[in-house]
């Protein structure tokens, strides 16, 4: 099967990351293909961001659907442009947020999020409401280094995420972990193992829940919110997107 993962953002290095960690975990047999928008936010921290790399992430999931592609994830934790995308596909998409929270739902009574800026934790709360998983997760907190100051030595970011970490373990009382960010995906098997308790990366969740999908000949569903969309004429900028029923 042909696994397509869109880093909704253009970091070339984050979207290598992103394919790699999705490389470790996939099956025997499954390709996956990493790409990125060429047009579009470095990084997504924030609703603004988002609104603007999801243009480009529907341009890269159309291609994917003329590919043939078996599944397709969105490698943004805050599952950027996840029910637009649903609705252009028929091909299952998977939400790196959403995937890593119903895996930690599997695992763990309550569990917490480390992400990265504070200003990201609202769209993860929302979303956590929106998928029905609100009461699982004890708290959504923030390790305040920036998505691009994640590879920075400078940044200390695993030492930030965790002390996060323990402040969730024992002022949370979270039994798992969910790191918030697609640029955390190197990190978990280790953060895992130093703090005793289980730490789920969405790219890899994504992966395995994906070709779980593929397997099982799952679809997204077009009889309601995920519809094809309605033929329109889009003016200006946008006219390349206009949805075509054939
Ligand atoms: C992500 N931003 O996974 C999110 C994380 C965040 O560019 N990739 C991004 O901080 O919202």
């Amino acid at each position: 099967m042909r696994i397509l993962v869109v880093n909704p953002n253009t970091s070339v290095a984050m979207t290598d990351k992103i394919g790699a960690a999705a490389r470790a975990v996939a099956a025997p047999g499954t390709e996956i293909i990493a790409v990125n928008p060429a047009d579009g936010p470095v990084s997504i921290e924030g609703y603004y961001d988002e609104v603007f790399s999801v243009p480009g992430l529907l341009a890269e999931i159309a291609k994917g659907e003329a590919s043939g592609v078996s599944a397709h994830i969105i490698a943004c934790f805050d599952d950027t442009g996840l029910e637009a995308a649903r609705s252009l596909a028929s091909a299952p998409v998977i939400g790196i947020g959403e995937a890593a929270f119903h895996l930690a739902s599997l695992v763990a009574h309550r569990f917490a999020v480390v992400t990265t800026l504070s200003r990201s934790i609202p769209a993860i709360e929302t979303n956590l409401m929106k998928y029905g998983l609100a009461s699982r997760c004890a708290k959504v907190r923030a390790c305040e280094v920036p998505v691009l100051a994640l590879d920075d030595p400078a940044s200390n970011a695993s030492a930030q995420i965790s002390a996060e970490i323990e402040r969730a373990r024992h002022k949370d009382r979270a039994e798992a972990i969910v790191l918030g960010c697609a640029g955390m995906a190197d990190l978990a098997a280790r953060l895992s193992e130093q703090h005793g308790l289980p730490v789920i990366d969405g790219v890899a969740s994504a992966v395995k829940l994906a070709e779980a999908c593929s397997v099982l000949g799952l679809k997204t569903s077009k009889t309601g919110a995920y519809a094809t969309p309605l033929s329109k004429t889009y003016l200006g900028a946008f006219a390349a997107f206009a949805p075509r029923r054939d």
